[in-house]
């Protein structure tokens, strides 16, 4: 079913006449309301009726995560604190986190977002939902527990942890969408066979992973080893949390939420924006929020964009799945790889389990590449020669297919650090 059969099937002339009614508004809002956006509209030679078409977005300047930390915490907001209901914070890897006000408007909207993007799924009031995604600070709980009660649908509002009892209540209560990490999605179906459960023969029948990269294989991992249909969630923090954007059963890209996140994909060095179709970095503009609208927002995430009709009946803009960041590229010795890539080739190979880390290390001049992969029970008690052969395989495998050295170390099933939010796959050792 369609949610808002009315915008999310618009004919594209008007969506973009939408969009561009939006953008203006948006201009004229944050140029009166928000000192930063000022200073930088006025530095670029930008005033309030500047945008006449879309095609003027470019001209308008880029923000980053930079200017979230430069004015924190509440320096991007467009109202005065008390219009604000809600916060969340994103913690960043260096400096401040990154704080994100609502408004009850915001709230709503976000609400309307997730509810698109569960009926997307096909998630209905008939439904129930185990929702471990955390609940807090970080954005993945309560946008799906809003999204999921607008639609009506039972919210088991479960968070992470305690995998066990996870397991136990899903069944008990019959829970027929999962909502995680696609990472703690398997760690799920790993614990529910420890456990002498088949959660193939459960009720779950869709499950709604995203926060964290994950490949095409790993979705035919997740799909077989929980019996379910596995869609790509997107969505960020500093834009309003996930329902950005949300992949249909066609699985052919994730439709944006476009009358309320206006897409561009740029030229990760230039920040020049690029054609449909070429991959760059996305770059996304808010049209709707009141709180703190973000103008032309770098995500770092890789994607490209298909304005193709779609065969589910919704007219919008698809991203294809974001394969990266442009800030998780790893350089080894010159060559640009993205761990995505690596869970790629990996997951080609029979017996090789979907949990792996990647140690990169310069003890040397050089870049030292070490992988570390489970293997399931069977291959780890194998003869050694066996194992060395499997090491010898994916190591060609990975030079062949991406250009780098690798050593590959099996490891026994479970040795991998498992995570209830988002997988760590790279530890970067190299002092750079
Ligand atoms: O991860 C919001 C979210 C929650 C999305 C639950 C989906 C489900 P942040 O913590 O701010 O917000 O992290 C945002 O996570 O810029 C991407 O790099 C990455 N990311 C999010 N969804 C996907 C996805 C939430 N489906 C950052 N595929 C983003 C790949 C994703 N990466």
């Amino acid at each position: 079913m369609i949610w808002n059969k009315e915008l999310e099937a618009l004919p594209r002339p008007q969506m973009r006449k939408l969009q561009l009614e939006r953008l203006q508004a948006l201009v004229r809002y944050v140029y009166d309301r928000t000192p930063y956006y000022r200073a930088a509209f006025q530095q670029a030679g930008i005033s309030p009726d500047s945008v006449r078409s879309l095609d003027n977005l470019a001209k308008l300047p880029l923000t980053t995560k930079r200017e979230f930390r430069d004015n924190y915490p509440f320096g991007l907001l467009a109202v005065p604190r008390q219009q604000v209901v809600r916060v969340h914070v994103s913690s960043g890897t260096t400096g401040k986190p990154t704080v994100v006000g609502y408004t009850r408007k915001d709230v709503d909207m976000w609400s309307e977002a997730m509810a698109r993007a569960l009926s997307i799924a096909g998630v209905t009031s008939a439904d129930t939902i185990h929702n471990a995604y955390g609940y807090g600070l970080f954005t993945g709980g309560l946008g799906f527990h809003y999204g999921g009660e607008r639609v009506g649908a039972t919210v088991i509002p479960i968070s992470g942890g305690n995998t066990k009892r996870q397991i136990m209540l899903m069944q008990d209560l019959g829970s027929t969408v999962l909502c995680c990490t696609p990472s703690y999605s398997l760690f799920l179906g790993e614990t529910a066979s420890e456990m002498g459960i088949d959660l193939r023969a459960s009720d779950l029948r869709v499950g709604i992973f995203g926060a964290e990269p994950w490949s095409f294989r790993m979705r035919n991992e997740i799909e077989a080893k929980l019996g379910i249909l596995a869609l790509d969630v997107y969505g960020l923090s500093e834009i309003v949390g996930p329902g950005v954007a949300m992949e249909c059963p066609e699985k052919r890209g994730l439709h944006i939420c476009e009358d309320h996140f206006l897409p561009e994909v740029v030229d990760p060095f230039s920040g020049e924006p690029l054609p449909y179709g070429q991959r760059g970095e996305l770059v996304i503009t808010t049209l709707t929020k009141e709180g703190m609208p973000v103008v032309r927002y770098r995500t770092r995430d890789i994607t490209s964009l298909d304005p193709e009709p779609c065969g589910c009946g919704r007219t919008s803009v698809r991203m294809a799945k974001v394969t990266g960041r442009t800030d998780d590229m790893l350089i080894i010795r010159g060559v640009n790889v993205f761990p995505s890539q690596i869970e790629s080739v990996l997951l080609e190979v029979e017996g090789v389990e979907p949990h792996y880390q990647i140690i990169v290390d310069r003890q040397t001049s050089l870049d030292d590449v070490e992988i570390w992969v489970e293997v399931s029970e069977e291959i780890f008690s194998d003869e050694v020669r066996k194992l060395e052969e499997l090491e010898r395989k994916l190591r060609a495998e990975i030079e062949s297919v991406l250009g780098i050295v690798a050593r590959v170390k099996l490891v026994e099933p479970h040795t991998i650090q498992r995570s209830e939010g988002k997988a760590k796959r790279v530890i970067d050792r190299r002092d750079i």
